[in-house]
């Protein structure tokens, strides 16, 4: 018997490979059937007569039309919009004193990753901009197969337990009677639910904050939420939550500025991914973990099973372990980021599960609604999906199987292929799952150390900084605004009550509704109807700490300009000097530069040469950009002033606290927008973001602050 046979191995899939069709569009190559026919038309169908009907027979118009009708495959329920790229991880150092996982011991591999970022509510072709919560799903191909970390942008969720995730789902998806509003939880049935669902007060201030508008996936945290395992080689468990640290810092939008972005650019962060791979400002992130010894498990006010909560940064550092690095485009959006399947359940030796009630569902979710979405049983086989490690079982056939396996055995024990594939010994890195003691009563509830449901959502408030907090207070007063019934309004106050008595007024006072003057009474929903209301009441503990300033974008990163947008206005006339200088300044630092004018085509400059446009005030918006620069020359801002768009530019991007820049020659400009209140107010304009001497490093400084929030306090530009 051939060993082939004994043995089925990976060497069948390349058999595949041998035969599976070239599809790159070549030199050289002839348009073919998808039976390796060469097509002679491909612009007639096959008719009766020049002006006749087309005719049954034509295989050529059928095989083209039948494929074209089955291009689409459902969109995922959640998660539907979103955006991918290939990169790697590389470990800092060896983690083996909590782990076994390979890939976290080996500092000397860079292991294979692939990415998806993603919005939750809104369907695939929804804009980028929507106020949401974003996926960060992570594939890491290392050599004891795919782990998967399939995380979000916020380190909680609003549910403690996955029987609540299609209520969830249902709530927030648009309404089913008319489908409205697309990618938008700010409608009646998600708050009605929310504001029954006290459990989900921390998760919704995460959502009502600017993390919900993030200004690049690269500008993101990640974090895995549920609490896991780290399992070393001598069996020892740690608990450990995962994040995700961008080297970019992390930086958000304006609402308004979202909501115009969503209308110019709705593929905005697509777009950005994609093009700062392309420039080679390639994504960074550093994997951040919080290990927690197993004695320590009941050490907090809340319990590390509760997805609900999230461990204090200072409680428990972030311990920076490796790098990942997103240096790929994909070649095919609907081969690789489309037809990528993540899940949670994928895990190797090394990493196991909690009891998280909400991990424990997402456990059987992803493969079963996969198993729809990619047509049955074999998208393992997909190549975004395959493993790099060997993968040998007996598991056969189903729709669209890849795999030719040989052989006659394909069960378990056999005799025949002398028992092969055969189970590994744990030492041969066979999975081996975390021994927990368990001695339970098989119970349909909840535990009483779930009950708080406030005091992380008033220390989330309490982290913020000032205009965080405004942010976060108008964003509940625009999604209860678009609340129709006023009894959900109000319900939703009284819930904020819970959280902070000023976050409730200043609301209630937005909405026009009476402030409740104290702390009301939440429902629970989170029990049966036969439980005892006194036992089940939700509670606010004492907070393990009352503030987190790691939970604040206030500190982040701000000293880079690394793949940061900057608009230069300018007409026929600019100074050669004063445009080129900048520039390379901005780029050297890894910004991206467009230059921006009346009209497409080329201008020239004071000196007579001739440079190429990048865009109009028609085709570009302020709202795509981080930063706005006017260089010099009379003529060219001359040419700006006559057009009203160029002010509203400007007026714009002062409004949304971006860092604007000129040289001597533009301060006649500013002197048309609403920027001159800064001098007629008597502050200081750098302070407020504003270079009027062209000096490039001071606009790089600004630049990578990112905003000028101090300006919310007194500009007054009207839309
Ligand atoms: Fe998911 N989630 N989820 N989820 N999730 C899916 O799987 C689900 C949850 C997350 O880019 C689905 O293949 C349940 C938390 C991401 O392809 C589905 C529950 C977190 C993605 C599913 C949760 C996530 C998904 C839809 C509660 C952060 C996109 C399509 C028990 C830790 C992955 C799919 C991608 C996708 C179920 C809760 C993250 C339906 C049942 C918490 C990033 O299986």
């Amino acid at each position: 018997m051939a060993k082939e046979e004994k043995n089925p191995t990976n060497k069948s899939l390349s058999k595949i490979d041998d035969l599976s069709v070239n599809t790159e569009n070549g030199e050289g190559q002839f348009l073919t059937t998808n039976q390796g026919l060469r097509i002679n038309d491909n612009n007639n169908s096959l008719k009766a007569g020049e002006r006749g009907p087309t005719l049954l027979e034509d295989f050529i118009l059928r095989e083209k039309i039948t494929h074209f009708d089955h291009e689409r495959i459902p969109e995922r329920i959640v998660h539907a919009r979103g955006s991918g790229a290939h990169g790697v991880f590389k470990l800092y150092e060896s983690l083996d004193k909590y782990t076994k996982a390979a890939f976290l011991n080996d500092t000397t591999t860079e292991t294979p990753v692939f990415v998806r970022f993603s919005a939750v509510a809104g369907s695939r072709g929804s804009t980028d901009l929507a106020r949401d919560v974003r996926g960060f799903a992570v594939k890491f191909y290392t050599q004891e197969g795919n782990y998967d970390l399939v995380g979000n942008n916020m380190p909680v969720f609003f549910i403690q337990d996955a029987m609540k995730f299609p209520d969830l789902v249902h709530a927030v998806k648009p309404e089913p009677h008319n489908e409205i509003p697309q990618a938008a939880s700010a409608h009646d049935t998600f708050w009605d639910f929310i504001s029954l669902m006290p459990e989900s007060m921390h998760m919704v201030l995460w959502q009502m904050s600017d993390r919900a508008i993030p200004r690049s996936y690269s500008m993101m945290e990640g974090f895995g939420v549920h609490t896991f395992r780290l399992i070393n080689s001598k069996n020892e468990s740690s608990f450990v939550k995962f994040h995700w640290k961008p080297l970019l810092g992390v930086h958000s939008v304006v609402w308004d500025e979202a909501q115009g972005i969503s209308g110019k650019d709705p593929d905005f962060h697509r777009r950005d991914l994609w093009e700062s791979i392309e420039a080679g400002n390639f994504p960074e992130w550093e994997l951040g973990l919080q290990i927690i010894p197993e004695a320590d498990e009941h050490k907090y006010g809340f319990d590390l099973l509760d997805p609900t909560k999230l461990i204090p940064e200072e409680l428990v550092p972030v311990k920076r372990v490796g790098k990942m690095t997103l240096n790929r485009n994909p070649d095919n959006f609907f081969a690789e980021t489309e037809q990528v399947a993540f899940h949670p359940g994928h895990i190797v030796p090394g990493i196991d599960f909690s009891n998280d009630p909400l991990l424990q569902g997402r456990l059987f979710s992803y493969t079963d609604t996969q198993l729809i979405r990619l047509g049955g049983p074999n998208f393992h086989e997909i190549p975004i999906n395959r493993p790099l490690s060997p993968l040998h079982n007996n598991q056969r056939d189903g729709y669209m199987r890849q795999t030719i396996n040989a052989g006659i055995t394909s069960y378990h024990p056999n005799s025949i292929s002398e028992g092969h594939p055969l189970q590994a010994k744990a030492a041969e890195g066979g999975f081996v799952s975390h021994a927990e003691r368990i001695d339970a009563v098989k119970i349909r509830g909840r535990s009483e150390s779930f009950f708080d449901h406030f005091s992380q959502a008033t220390m989330f408030f309490n982290s913020q900084s000032k205009p965080e907090k405004k942010h976060l207070i108008d964003a509940f007063i625009f999604e209860l605004g678009k609340v129709d019934r006023v009894f959900i309004r109000e319900r939703m106050v009284g819930l904020l009550t819970q959280v902070d008595q000023t976050l409730a007024a200043k609301v209630a006072g937005g909405l026009g509704l009476p402030v409740p003057n104290a702390p009301e009474k939440p429902m629970n929903h989170g029990v049966s109807p036969d439980a005892n209301e006194n036992d089940t009441e939700p509670i606010k503990a004492k907070p393990d700490v009352e503030k987190s300033p790691a939970l604040s974008m206030e500190g982040t990163i701000k000293n880079t300009i690394k793949a940061r947008k900057v608009a230069f206005l300018v007409a026929n006339g600019v100074k050669d000097e004063s445009l080129k200088k900048m520039k390379k300044a901005l780029t050297d630092k890894g910004a991206m530069v467009k230059l921006i004018s009346l009209k497409l085509g080329t201008i020239n400059t004071e000196e007579g040469n001739q440079v190429k446009l990048d865009g109009s005030f028609l085709t570009e918006a302020s709202v795509l950009y981080d930063a706005v620069y006017i260089p010099d020359g009379k003529k060219s801002i001359a040419g700006l002033m006559t057009e009203p768009k160029s002010i509203h530019f400007v007026n714009e991007a002062y409004k949304h606290c971006k860092a604007i820049a000129t040289g001597a020659d533009g301060v006649a400009f500013l002197k048309e927008t609403f920027i001159k209140e800064i001098e007629e107010k008597k502050l200081n304009m750098e302070e407020a973001g504003v270079i009027t001497d062209g000096n490039a490093d001071k606009f790089i400084g600004s630049i990578a602050k990112h905003r000028f929030w101090n300006r919310e306090e007194f500009r007054n530009v009207p839309a």
